[in-house]
């Protein structure tokens, strides 16, 4: 037995499920998880010493490689100041200010402490702002482990009857969370007649990446925009992914569409535990402590957190032919993952925008949530474990993202592509 197998027994006697998030678990893949002791550029470490590509990239944090000295750097000179005050500091004006100028339609900023707060927060704004109860999701779509958004979740919440995605959220609070299906306007035109002037709003994630990677349709963001415009409802981009890693002013400036609110996390913290939520002055000036929306936080704007996302967001700003190359990497390994899967006679579709891509074990083209769930989940575990093997570490579920950071060159897509075909072969 490995070192990590049997920390795996203990961890399972002290944490449920042996890990602090579910998809942690490998259950989806039928192994014990690997531990890991350290990261570097591409690369993880595990307690038995082994080597890994790293295409979790901790979901999407580490856009520019673990242990960056730029981040790294920022953080211990900030960790010599003292790690929290709960107070204003300086850096907190930084971030916001910088958020705003790539952002764009952001004019105000708060920061939490997670994509769940995130979400949380700019839903319970989108109520306090209209007035109205009802909001509108899209199935297969995750926003965090919020009460009313655990319905129809997708990656580990994942429940697709309309039911709450977890015991413990009471039905009368998720009947207030209607569900539409992802790139079907219909769908959502349908739910805003039924409940005309009762849509808060519509929460999206811009590139659904939590059903694996599926894009939206042409037109379906600009519909969403059009369909909020008519109703009255606020339109939410929830870019915890999409933010800061489609383009520096994520799937807004992408895909030239305006959303009412964004929510960021992961890249926003450079690894640290940092959300926020955005929008124009006169909603989030309905924020407390000078609006009648309450939302706080005792770590919130964390000094040393701040310092983190501050050093990557300021990179990223800095150095914007970085998404051009990620595009490209991204583009590279889907291609090749296409090559391998012909070569082998496997039927597999690649999703991919920008860095950003998914494999689907399936002849047919994936583009809502229905055609991801019709993918062989079975094969996709066993292609997981095979690349596992060979030194790849992608993502333990079939209905998450292969995250791709700048520190990912040529010799790691070279290599991540021979043990592609090695092991689509075998499948
Ligand atoms: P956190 O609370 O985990 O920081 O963010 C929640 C969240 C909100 N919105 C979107 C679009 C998200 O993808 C997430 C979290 N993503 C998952 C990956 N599917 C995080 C990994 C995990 O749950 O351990």
């Amino acid at each position: 037995m490995g070192r990590s197998e049997e920390l795996f027994e203990q961890a399972c006697r002290l944490l449920p499920g042996g890990v602090n998030s579910p998809v942690r678990a490998y259950r989806a893949v039928g192994m014990a998880p690997r531990f890991i002791t350290r990261a570097d550029g591409a690369y993880l470490w595990d307690e038995d010493g082994r080597r890994y590509i790293d295409y979790v990239c901790s979901w999407g944090p580490m856009i520019l490689g673990h242990n960056h000295p730029v981040i790294r750097e920022a953080v211990e000179r900030a960790v010599k100041d003292g790690l929290s005050f709960g107070a204003p500091t300086r850096r907190e004006v930084e971030i916001a200010r910088l958020i705003t100028e790539m952002v764009p339609h952001v004019e105000m900023v708060r920061m939490v402490n997670s994509g769940t707060e995130a979400v949380m927060s700019a839903v319970r704004l989108a109520r306090g702002a209209t007035g109205r109860d009802k909001i509108i999701k899209f199935e297969g779509c995750y926003h965090g482990h919020s009460d009313c958004l655990l319905v129809n979740a997708g990656s580990s919440a994942l429940a697709d009857d309309g039911r709450p995605s977890s015991a413990g959220v009471p039905q009368d609070i998720v009947r207030h969370t209607l569900t539409a299906r992802f790139n079907d306007l219909a769908s959502v035109e349908a739910l805003i007649d039924a409940w005309p002037g009762q849509i808060a709003c519509v929460i999206v994630e811009p590139v659904a990446a939590n059903m694996g990677v599926v894009g939206p349709a042409p037109g379906f963001l600009q519909g969403l925009r059009d369909l909020c415009d008519r109703s009255g409802a606020l339109l939410i981009f929830d870019e915890v992914i999409t933010g800061f890693r489609l383009a520096p002013g994520g799937a807004q400036q992408y895909f030239g569409v305006r959303a009412d609110l964004v929510t960021f996390g992961k890249i926003i913290g450079g690894g640290m535990p940092v959300g926020a939520y955005c929008g124009s002055r006169a909603l989030m000036e309905q924020v407390a402590p000078c609006g009648p929306v309450y939302q706080a936080g005792t770590l919130s704007g964390n000094p040393v957190a701040m310092a983190a996302g501050l050093a990557q967001l300021g990179y990223l700003r800095d150095h914007p032919d970085l998404y051009d190359r990620l595009a490209e990497t991204g583009r590279q390994l889907a291609d090749g993952l296409r090559a391998a899967a012909k070569e082998a006679g496997t039927a597999v579709t690649i999703n991919q925008i920008g860095s950003l891509l998914a494999p689907f074990f399936t002849p047919d083209a994936v583009t809502t949530f229905t055609d991801a769930k019709g993918s062989d989940l079975g094969r996709y575990a066993r292609y997981f474990r095979g690349m596992l093997e060979r030194g790849i570490a992608l993502a333990p579920a079939q209905f998450e993202a292969m995250f791709v950071s700048a520190a990912h060159g040529q010799m790691e897509i070279g290599a991540t592509l021979a043990a592609a075909r090695e092991v689509l072969r075998a499948l």
